[in-house]
C-alpha cells in the first residue's frame, strides 16, 4: 500500500476514500447495529481498476468515517474468483447478507453470489451454494453484463433487480423474485430502456419507493464511450416500472449510487466520484476514486427527484465567513482554501450569468467556474488550467436548470481536494474533478456579485 502524500493538495479530506489505492462503487451500504456500514469496490494492489474486492468503512454519523480491513476478497477457483463485483447487502432475519457479483478472469461469466457477516460485519463467510443465480434469460440473447443485484423486501418475499442489457434492444433492468434469497424466480424485465435515451446498458440500477412514485436510478453505458447517471421517476404496477419523468441525475464524474433508507427513514444515497486525469496520474498519487457526500433524496409536489447533502456534514464546518450582497461588489473573496461547504443564493433575474469560481490562482489565469445561465437555463462547470492541462479532463459539464417562478438560485458547494460537488435548488447536479496545478490556487470569487443575494462559506474539518 503506498502512503498517501501530506502535501497532496488534490486529495480530499473531509471525503471518504481509503488511505491508498483504488475505490469505485459503494457496495453493500446498511445500518446496523446504528453505525453506518460502507462498503466499496477496492483494488488492494495499486491506484487502477483490477482484482476487486470489498473495502468497508464504518461510520456512526455519516460525517467521519473509519476506514475497515477488507471484508470480502475473491476465492480462488470459485465462482468469484476474478472478482467481487458490485452489490447489496440485507438483513436477513438477523443476519447481515451481502449479495453481489461474482466474475471469472475475463468477465464474461457473472454471476450472484451470497456471503454472510458477523456481527461488527468484520468476517464474511461465502455461501457454500454459490453463485445462487448464473443463467441470463434466453430472451436477452446475449452472455455478460448480468450484474448488480438491488434487492428489496416486499409482500414477504425479497425482490431483486439486476442490471444488463437485451441485444439489440438497449440497457435492461431484470425483475426476480425469492423467498429465501438462494432460490430466485426470473419474473420478467422490470424496465427496458431505450437504447438512445437510456444506454446500450445499464449498471447498478436502484429501484424504491419515494413518497407517492418509484424512483429508478440507473448507471447507463452509451453507444459511443459514454456514461451518465439517470433518474427515472414512475409508477410500479403488476411487477413493472413506467417512467412518467426523466432526468440526468448527475452530470458528471458520480456514477454508480446504491441507497438505502436508514433508521430515521430517509433514502440515503452514495456515489462513487471517479477521477479526471490519467491512469499513470492516478498511480502516481497512489490513491484513486472518492465517494460523494451523502445525500437525503425526495420528491417535492411537482414529483421531481430532490437531493441534499445529509446534515450531518455540517458538523465539519469550522470557520464561517458570511457576505451580504454588499459585501461582494468587488467580486473577490477575502478568503481562500480547498476545503469549503458553500451556500450561495443569487437572484438569477438581475445577471445573464451567476456563480463564483473556485480554485482560483492569484492572476486568475487558474480557475473553476460554477454557474447558472439564465438565458441558456443551465447550470455549468467550466474548468480553466493555468498551463497545459495534459491528460487531465478540461471539458466544460452542464445540464439543463429551469427555475420556478419568482425561484432564486440556490446552489451548494462542496468543494474538496479536486472534488467539486454542485447542487442547485437540490434538484440540478454536477460533479466535477479539477486538479490546480499550484497549491496558490485557491481563491475565490464572485460572478456578477449584482445578483448575490446571500453567499455563506464554512472551511471544513479534516476527517483524516
Ligand atoms: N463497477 C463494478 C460493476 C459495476 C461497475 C465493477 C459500475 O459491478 O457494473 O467494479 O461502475
Amino acid at each position: 500500500m503506498t502512503p498517501s502524500n501530506p502535501h497532496d493538495f488534490h486529495r480530499p479530506t473531509y471525503h471518504f476514500l481509503p488511505a491508498a489505492n483504488w475505490m469505485n462503487d459503494p457496495n453493500g451500504v446498511i445500518q446496523w447495529r446504528g453505525r453506518y456500514h460502507l462498503f466499496f469496490q477496492y483494488n488492494p494492489d495499486g491506484a487502477y481498476h483490477a482484482n476487486m474486492h470489498w473495502g468497508h468503512a464504518v461510520s456512526d454519523d455519516l460525517a467521519h468515517w473509519e476506514e475497515m480491513p477488507i471484508a470480502i476478497a475473491p476465492t480462488p477457483n470459485s465462482p468469484d474468483q476474478a472478482g467481487i463485483w458490485s452489490g447489496c447487502m440485507v438483513d436477513d432475519d438477523g443476519i447481515p447478507t451481502a449479495i453481489y457479483t461474482g466474475v471469472n478472469d475475463d468477465y464474461s461469466r457473472q454471476v450472484q453470489c451470497l456471503a454472510f457477516g458477523n456481527e461488527d460485519l468484520s468476517r464474511w463467510t461465502k455461501h457454500s451454494g454459490n453463485p445462487v443465480l448464473s443463467e441470463i434469460p434466453a430472451h436477452c440473447f446475449q452472455a455478460r453484463d448480468f450484474r448488480d443485484p438491488f434487492v428489496w423486501r416486499a409482500d414477504d418475499q425479497w425482490y431483486m433487480t439486476l442490471s444488463g442489457h437485451i441485444n439489440g434492444v438497449g440497457g435492461a433492468a431484470l425483475l426476480y423474485r425469492s423467498e429465501d434469497l438462494r432460490d430466485w424466480q426470473y419474473l420478467h424485465p422490470l424496465f427496458v430502456g431505450d437504447r438512445v435515451r437510456h444506454g446500450y446498458n445499464f449498471e447498478c440500477v436502484n429501484f424504491f419507493p419515494l413518497g407517492q412514485r418509484w424512483v429508478m436510478i440507473i448507471s447507463s453505458m452509451f453507444d459511443g464511450g459514454g456514461a451518465a447517471v439517470l433518474a427515472l421517476v414512475g409508477r410500479y404496477e403488476n411487477h413493472r416500472f413506467f417512467p412518467e419523468s426523466e432526468t440526468v441525475y448527475d452530470a458528471g464524474y458520480g456514477y454508480a449510487p446504491l441507497t438505502i433508507v436508514d433508521d430515521q427513514g430517509r433514502r440515503l444515497i452514495w456515489a462513487w466520484l471517479r477521477e479526471g486525469r490519467s491512469v499513470d496520474q492516478q498511480m502516481a498519487a497512489g490513491w484513486s476514486g472518492v465517494q460523494a457526500i451523502p445525500r437525503a433524496l425526495s420528491l417535492d409536489s411537482r414529483q421531481r427527484l430532490v437531493s441534499h447533502p445529509v446534515p450531518e456534514i455540517k458538523t465539519l464546518r469550522g470557520a464561517h465567513h458570511h457576505f451580504s450582497a454588499s459585501d461582494v461588489h468587488e467580486g473577490a473573496l477575502p478568503i481562500s482554501g480547498l476545503a469549503l461547504d458553500i451556500e450561495a443564493e443569487f437572484d438569477a433575474s438581475l445577471a445573464e450569468t451567476c456563480g463564483i469560481e473556485l480554485a482560483r490562482s492569484p492572476d486568475g489565469g487558474e480557475q473553476v467556474a460554477i454557474t447558472y445561465d439564465a438565458g441558456t437555463e443551465a447550470l455549468r462547470v467550466t474548468r480553466q488550467y493555468g498551463g497545459e492541462a495534459g491528460e487531465i479532463e478540461g471539458e466544460a459539464q452542464g445540464l439543463a436548470h429551469r427555475l420556478d417562478a419568482g425561484e432564486t438560485l440556490q446552489l451548494r458547494i462542496l468543494l474538496d481536494g479536486s472534488v467539486i460537488e454542485a447542487v442547485a435548488n437540490g434538484r440540478a447536479r454536477v460533479t466535477s474533478r479539477f486538479y490546480p496545478s499550484e497549491a496558490t490556487s485557491q481563491g475565490l470569487r464572485v460572478i456578477s456579485p449584482e445578483a448575490v443575494v446571500s453567499l455563506d462559506v464554512w472551511e471544513m474539518a479534516s476527517i483524516g
